[in-house]
């Protein structure tokens, strides 16, 4: 561009601020572009631990990793050849920097891709996303409001007080006909809904519960700033007995069916829960949500045992009427309403609830005829998911292998969760990602696949804890990488963390309430394509469908079931970094 010279001196200053706009504006698009395409941990690494990024673009060559704050280059390495991965349709390259391993803040430089988001090497570094990703239930706590003192700009007001709950025409009893009224008060908002869903509660509960269970003491020094904090019981579990007391309530004290869900009949509009008042309908008893709570409640009355014996005796009590229930009801498939058009939770296979449920009252009874109520040597493993939770009697029979009476066969728990184990790491190796996602293919883009990724890393620290070998728990890591902007989107998916998160979750109180950053700390759903929603997407590659943007609650939304791998994940890393 060039300069007038019988331009005026306004005109001048006027043309040259126009001049470095537009540089500037070039230098920071091409810089965007470039930190798009070097895909890492937004967040960062620990000291001793694998570190990589990936390059798109089918790029080679040689990369440097800088010091951000003396531009000095500090690693000098040659990026792996490309490799072509179908899901995202993209030829990448890995760039290793493992060795550099001295705290400090860096970022990754190369002469055609540009440079990487500035990223953090230290110990500790997932500590603050760890006690973020829990306190996201606190802020989708129902039936209270959020303080300031805990909830900082978050703060609201109480929604949902769900003391006024009509039993719905379908779950109407001689004792409890349609229409009259239960209590049904506290739980978690499922999602960006506001509805509470005894399936996916079962498998979101748990999974805290065991992180709770396997890392006892790292989550005794995990301090949330919620209201109970200080109370003596460790905050983990206060915020899970939250969910605990809503769930008790799910229970039909007449028989011990356990209703689907505790809904409106429709979602709300995008308003906070305080501005919501349409009526909330307790629906249907059915199986799945029966045996959800059989296992959770189980599982529940040990953890509690040292902190609460009588709620523990409740809990206990209150699973093994729900297994009678569900014995006497095995096939009372949840069939959604006309009128009711919240989410399903619809599930038709059954197995893997009854056999989760007798695995955990096994455990925490030790009576045998749960364990042989099931035949275990014929039950898979798999990835846990909201509508498969066979792989969560696996989890917990290995956990407490050396405790079980004599009828369980250790070899064989064992054996199984180290045939999974070797299953993804045999992905881990192979990806040109260097992550699980795609062990499955195509499949393991569903709705939720950072769930699914999640799960994969919760199988994988199973098989680290059996074996001891680092590799399970480098696979288990490189997929926090993955969740943290080593993908083929660039963003890093959680909320308030890293340098590209998600802005427009499909969150309702995060769309609502007027402050621009969404409510931190929450995994969204992730890249799938099947495009439910109807947005308009950049693609319909399966691992990079994804859109951040509050219309596409099939990519964008967020739920219990999706962050409670990933507090696992991070609380296992912390633990074992
Ligand atoms: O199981 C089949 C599999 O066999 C098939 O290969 C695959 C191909 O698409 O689909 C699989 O089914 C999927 C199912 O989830 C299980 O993964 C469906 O396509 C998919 O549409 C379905 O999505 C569920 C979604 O609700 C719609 O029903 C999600 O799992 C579930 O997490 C989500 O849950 C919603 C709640 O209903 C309401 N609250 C928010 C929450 C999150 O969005
Ligand atoms: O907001 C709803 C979200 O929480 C659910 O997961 C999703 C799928 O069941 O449905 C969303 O609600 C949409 C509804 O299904 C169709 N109309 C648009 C709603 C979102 O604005």
């Amino acid at each position: 561009m060039s300069i007038k010279v019988n331009m005026s001196r306004r005109d001048f200053l006027k043309t040259t601020a126009l001049q470095s706009a537009l540089i500037k504006l070039i230098l920071s698009v091409s810089i965007v572009q470039a930190q798009d395409n070097i895909r890492l941990n937004q967040v960062g690494f620990y000291p001793d631990a694998p570190k990589i990024a990936v390059f798109a673009d089918s790029t080679i060559g040689e990369f440097h990793v800088v010091d951000a704050a003396t531009n000095e280059i500090v690693f000098e390495g040659e990026l792996n050849p490309p490799e072509y991965w179908e899901l995202s349709g993209e030829t990448v390259s890995i760039a290793d920097f493992s060795s550099l391993n001295t705290p400090g803040t860096y970022r990754i430089e190369h002469d055609d891709a540009g440079q990487s988001y500035t990223f953090e090497i230290r110990d500790e570094i997932l500590r603050e996303l760890s006690k973020a990703s829990i306190k996201a239930y606190y802020f989708n706590r129902a039936s209270t409001e959020l303080l300031e003192e805990h909830a900082g700009i978050w703060a609201r007001a109480m929604g949902h007080p769900d003391d006024v709950v009509y039993i719905h025409e379908s779950a109407a009893t001689e004792q409890r006909p349609e229409g009259i009224v239960i209590s049904s008060p506290k739980g978690w908002y499922d999602a960006g809904d506001y509805n509470k869903y005894a399936v996916n509660s079962g498998i979101s509960t748990y999974t805290l519960l065991a992180a709770y269970e396997h890392f006892p003491e790292y989550y005794q020094n995990l301090h949330l700033t919620i209201p109970e904090s200080g109370n003596g019981v460790p905050d983990l579990l206060d915020e899970i007995r939250w969910n605990l007391d809503w769930l008790l309530t799910a229970q039909d004290p007449y028989d011990g069916g356990v209703y689907h869900k505790v809904t409106t009949k429709n979602f709300a509009a995008a308003v906070m829960p305080h501005e919501t008042n349409a009526p909330r309908y307790a629906v249907m008893k059915s199986t799945a949500g029966t045996l959800n709570f059989a296992s959770v409640m189980a599982a529940a009355a040990r953890v509690y045992e040292p902190y609460d014996p009588e709620f523990a005796a409740t809990a206990l009590e209150a699973a093994e009427y729900a297994w009678q229930w569900a014995a006497s009801n095995p096939e009372q498939y949840y069939v959604q309403p006309p009128d009711i058009h919240t989410g399903a939770y619809g599930d038709r296979y059954l197995d893997d609830e009854f056999d989760w449920a007798a695995a955990e009252l096994y455990i925490t009874t030790g009576d045998e005829a749960s364990w042989h109520s099931r035949n275990f040597s014929e039950i898979d493993v798999g990835i846990p998911s909201w509508h498969d939770v066979r792989p969560l009697a696996w989890v917990s029979l290995a956990h407490h292998r050396e405790n079980l009476t004599p009828a369980a066969d250790t070899t064989l728990i064992k054996n199984q969760i180290m045939q999974q184990g070797e299953e993804l790491l045999e992905e881990y190796y192979r990806s040109p990602y260097g992550i699980t996602m795609g062990r499955y293919g195509r499949s393991d883009f569903v709705w939720g696949s950072n769930g699914v990724i999640g799960n994969h890393s919760l199988m994988l620290l199973q098989a680290y804890r059996l074996s001891g070998d680092r590799d399970y728990l480098n696979a288990a890591l490189a997929n926090m990488d993955y969740i943290l902007g080593r993908n083929a989107t660039g963003y890093s998916f959680v909320t308030g963390f890293g340098s590209k998160p998600p802005m427009f979750s499909h969150h309702r109180q995060s769309e609502a309430d007027g402050i621009e950053d969404p409510v931190p700390g929450i995994v969204v759903g992730g890249p799938q394509p099947g495009q439910q929603d109807g947005c308009t997407y950049p693609n319909d590659l399966p691992a990079n469908t994804f859109l951040d943007d509050w219309c596409s609650y099939s990519t964008n939304e967020v739920t219990i079931n999706w962050n409670a791998p990933m507090v696992y994940l991070l609380g296992a890393l912390e633990v074992f970094k």
